[in-house]
């Protein structure tokens, strides 16, 4: 049957800065020596800050919580290229993009203890909470780029983060329909860190790469090293000029590793090998941004050692005032559910208040 082109599909893979740490210097982003040091202490306050928190769960002092550590790059990059005047989404594995948004470490151990106030920035910082319904956070992304287009804030595009198992979740595709529908203002970013817990990547889909999920909602897509913070930076910035300018979503899918456990409740051990971490720890995002910085002249043994003791000591400072603080409000998870106060709700907070007062839930 002779048949006709219907159309014709590609996608790109970009890496800038190799696994050895050598730049391509055609593709080198023009970032000063101030901005590349305060992207590279945010990727290291990010490694630091999950094993600090690592030791402290196992001590019992926090609760469970999923690392970060390996993909740094894949979050710090975007986050980088952003302003205050974009907004940012993510699930739970975007530690250090937080942190950058604004949020102290104090904050992020209360979430991890359980206290509603760890996962509500102010307003302003227009970053959401963590959003642990997978996927979910794509949906709400949408809105408010499809908001931001509606009430002409042209420098306000919404940063959404995923996994590369949400990617599979209905409400995925159902974000990227309307989102290419409305030419709505976003950048979808998926971190493919290769596992969804403990199923891998292969069982989670059949394509070839994320990136190509674009084509067929006709938005641009892109595959990055996401283990190269250049690369992750660059393609951002591109996406979000054209999201600004009105031309738009993307969608970035970042090759990264998650390194560590999904969470503190996981041993990857039962499911995947040794060999396959190691091989994943020797393309790891921070030791090539090291080399670059240090070739390039802008960081070396003096200034590596400031950074390693200004880190430590914000977080020792932060988790200070983490563990003395008394005032806390159990019932602060009501003052969240809507932006203004509601009649059920406050009904709902006066009888758990009761119970609390009586001795608990199960007075
Ligand atoms: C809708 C929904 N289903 C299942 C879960 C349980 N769950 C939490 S994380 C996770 C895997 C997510 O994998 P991925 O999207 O690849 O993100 P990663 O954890 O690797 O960063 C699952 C199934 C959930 N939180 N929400
Ligand atoms: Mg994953």
């Amino acid at each position: 049957m002779p048949l006709t082109m219907a159309g014709e599909f590609s996608t790109s893979y970009l890496q800038i800065l190799d696994e050895s740490g050598e730049v391509d210097r055609e593709l080198e982003p023009k970032l000063s020596d101030a901005e590349l040091l305060r992207f590279y202490r945010a990727m290291y306050l990010s490694r630091e800050a999950d094993q600090r928190m690592l030791k402290m769960q196992r001590q019992g002092r926090i609760g469970t919580f999923g690392p970060g550590t390996g993909q740094e790059a894949a979050f710090c990059g975007p986050t980088f290229a952003l302003t205050d005047k974009d907004w940012l989404l993510g699930s739970f594995r975007e530690p250090g993009a937080r942190f950058m948004r604004g949020e102290p470490l104090s904050t992020a151990l209360l979430y991890y203890n359980g206290y509603e106030e760890g996962n509500a920035l102010s307003p302003d910082k227009r970053t959401l909470p963590i959003a642990v319904i997978v996927a979910s956070q794509t949906l709400h992304a949408v809105g408010i780029a499809y908001s931001m287009q509606y009430q002409g804030q042209k420098d306000s595009a919404a940063l959404v983060f995923l996994g590369d198992g949400a990617s599979s979740q209905g409400d995925f595709h159902e974000a990227l329909n309307f989102a290419a529908v409305w030419q709505a203002p976003v950048v979808f970013v998926v971190q493919n860190n290769q596992w969804a817990i403990s199923v891998p990547r292969s069982k989670q889909t059949h394509s070839r790469t994320i990136a190509q999920k674009a084509i067929a909602y006709d938005m641009p897509g892109i595959q990055v090293d996401g283990n190269d913070a250049l690369a992750m930076y660059q393609a951002t910035k591109e996406a979000l000029a054209r999201a600004h300018s009105g031309g738009g979503p993307t969608l970035i899918e970042a090759v990264t590793y998650r390194l560590m456990m999904h969470t503190t409740a996981d041993d990857p051990k039962k499911y995947r090998t040794e060999k396959e971490e190691k091989d994943w720890w020797s393309k790891e995002p921070l030791v090539r941004f090291e080399k670059y910085l240090r070739d390039k002249g802008v960081l070396d043994d003096k200034a590596k050692a400031t950074i390693e003791a200004e880190t430590r000591q914000y977080i020792d400072e932060e988790i200070k005032k983490f563990e003395t603080r008394t005032t806390f409000k159990p019932d602060a998870s009501f003052d969240y559910v809507f932006g203004t106060t509601h009649a059920e709700i406050e009904k709902q907070r006066a009888e758990f208040l009761a119970t609390l007062n009586q001795g608990g839930a199960d007075a």
